[in-house]
This record gives structure tokens, sequence and C-alpha cells, in this order.
């Protein structure tokens, strides 16, 4: 038995192409959707996915402006630039790259960004919302996830969930969509992290396995459930002096060992990665819909 495998990439090419509708409409309406994305420092992951935003921009008819401060801009100027972007009009989201250098506070940043222009939905009160299961902007990463699962033919419903990671980027909001009534949630979850006693236990009674540890194939094959549908959201720069770059990308899982026993598995690249750029988009235009 051999995984079907998800198809990331695919899945979030035919969500670009409904935000790239939904934007046209918004256009024909006076409004061009305007996201802002702000990178500090040089981190050269945080590069490539900051360019792969804005390619997905131009793409879907979003316009959309690049900030890049050097890793020394202080607190201060970071959340000033904030407060002239929350001001601004023309702007519908705010979206600042993390990691942030380590003098930047991460919380004060993210509390500063008006809830409304929120396109992570990192905001506390969009959190809030999320966790009560008001309508309103939710992570890209975990939002793109049951999107994937479900396009994919599987159904979630009553299924048990089982995250592996507790980051407030991740898991955490991981948890809050999944337990929702709804069709592409109404999960039964579990939630594992570093202070888990038996993972595997937990892990092998797994429907879903959505693996967000940040550890290069940190999930084995022999903590799967065979059939499950395994999600991995990891991506892990290793080094590999065979290749060009000088590094390969792997994720959280596996891969090799997992993918005979599972039921469906996302590829790292080409799965998890390009769904958050594709849910950024939707979360754009939901933005400058709301504030139009
Ligand atoms: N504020 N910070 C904020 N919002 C986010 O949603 C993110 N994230 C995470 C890191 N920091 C953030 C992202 O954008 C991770 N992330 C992200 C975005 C895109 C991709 C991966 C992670 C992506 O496009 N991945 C491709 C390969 C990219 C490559 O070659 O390096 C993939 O196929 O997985």
């Amino acid at each position: 038995m051999s995984a079907t495998v998800i198809d990331g990439k695919k899945i979030a090419a035919e969500i670009r192409a409904e935000a790239k509708i939904e934007a046209a409409e918004l256009i024909a309406n006076g409004t061009q959707p305007c996201l802002v994305v702000v990178l500090v420092g040089e981190d050269p992951a945080s590069k490539a996915y900051v360019g792969s935003k804005v390619k997905a921009c131009e793409e879907t008819g979003i316009k959309s402006l690049k900030i890049t401060r050097p890793s020394d801009t202080s607190e201060e100027a970071l959340i000033s630039e904030i407060d002239r972007l929350n001001a601004d009009g023309s702007v519908h989201g705010i979206l600042v790259q993390l990691p942030l250098p380590k003098h930047i506070n991460e919380d004060r940043i993210t509390e500063r960004i008006d809830p409304a222009k929120d396109v992570d939905g990192f905001h506390p009160v969009n959190v809030g919302k999320l966790s009560i299961g008001m309508d309103c902007l939710t992570p890209c990463t975990p939002t793109g996830i049951p999107e994937m699962i479900v396009r994919s033919g599987i159904e979630i419903s009553g299924k048990h969930a089982v995250v592996i990671g507790r980051s407030n980027i991740v898991g955490k909001p991981m948890m809050s969509l999944l337990v929702q009534k709804g069709e592409k949630a109404n999960c039964t979850i579990t939630c594992c992290h570093s202070g888990t006693k038996d993972l595997a236990h937990h892990t092998k009674q797994a429907d879903i396995l959505i693996a967000a540890i940040g550890v290069p194939e940190f999930v084995k094959a022999d903590m799967v459930k065979p059939g499950a549908t395994v999600i991995d959201v990891g991506i892990n720069r290793v080094d590999d002096a065979s290749v060009a770059k000088g590094y390969k990308l792997v994720g959280d899982v596996d891969y090799a060992n997992v993918e005979p026993i599972a039921g469906a598995i996302t590829p790292v690249p080409g799965g998890v990665g390009p769904m958050t750029v594709a849910m950024l988009m939707k979360n754009t235009v939901k933005a400058a819909r709301m504030l139009s």
C-alpha cells in the first residue's frame, strides 16, 4: 500500500484562482485589495517566504508593498511603521514576517496591528474570536490544512486529529479550528508537545496526524496508524553539499518510511507551505472586503 500524496501546490493554485475572482469583484467595486509585508533583517528563509507572498499577490490582483528594514531596527521604529499602516486607508492587510530579531518583542508587535488588518490572525482579538467560533481572520498555515484535506476528498468531521506542537502560529490555532462545528472541522482533538508522556501512544490514535514540531524527520513510521492522513507542517533546511543551494528542505515527518503506511500524506516542499501563501491571499481579500 502506498499513500495518496496530497498536492499542496495544485490545491494552493486552485485557492489562489478563487481569491483572484474575489479580488476582481472588489476591484470592480472600486477597492483594490492591498497587502503590506514587513521584513526585518536578513534571514534567508524569511526572505524566500516574503518573496513568494509578494509574487502570489501579483498573480492574484492584490496590490502588495514590501517594507524591508535592517536587523538593528528598534522596536519603537517598527511600532511607528505599524501605526502608519494602521492609519492608511488604502492598506487592508499588514503582515510582519516572523521570527523578528531577538531585541524586538513579538507580542508587542502582534498586538499593535489593527485586528481588522491582521491577515496573520495572530492578534489576541482574532485568537479570542477564533476560540469562541466568531467569524475572524485566522492564521494562514493551520487554516490551509483542513482545506487541503477536504479538497483531497478526505472527510474530517468526526475524525480524531492529533497535533504535535503547541505554537501560537500553528499548534494552538490548529486545535481551535479543528474542534469547531463544521464540515472542515468537528474533530476530536489531542495536542501533544514536549511535555507529553508516551508520545507514540497518542500519535498512533490519530486518524489525522499533524506534525508541527520543527525537528527534521521527527515522526517515524512506528508513531503512525496505518491508513492515517499525515500532514507535515515542518520546513527545515538541512545542509546538503550535493546540491547547488547547499541545503535541502526536510519536513517533520520521516517521509520515506511513513509514506508507505499512511493513507494520505503531504510532501515537503509542495505541501503545507504553498497553502500558507494561498490562504494569505484569501485573508487579504477578506480583510479588504470587511474594510471597504
Ligand atoms: N508573520 N510569519 C508570519 N506569518 C506567516 O504565515 C509565517 N510563516 C511561517 C514563518 N513565519 C511567518 C510563513 O509564511 C512559515 N511560512 C512559510 C511560507 C511559505 C512557505 C513556507 C513557510 C513555502 O512557500 N514553502 C515552499 C518552499 C519554499 C522554499 O523553497 O524555501 C514549500 O513548498 O513548502
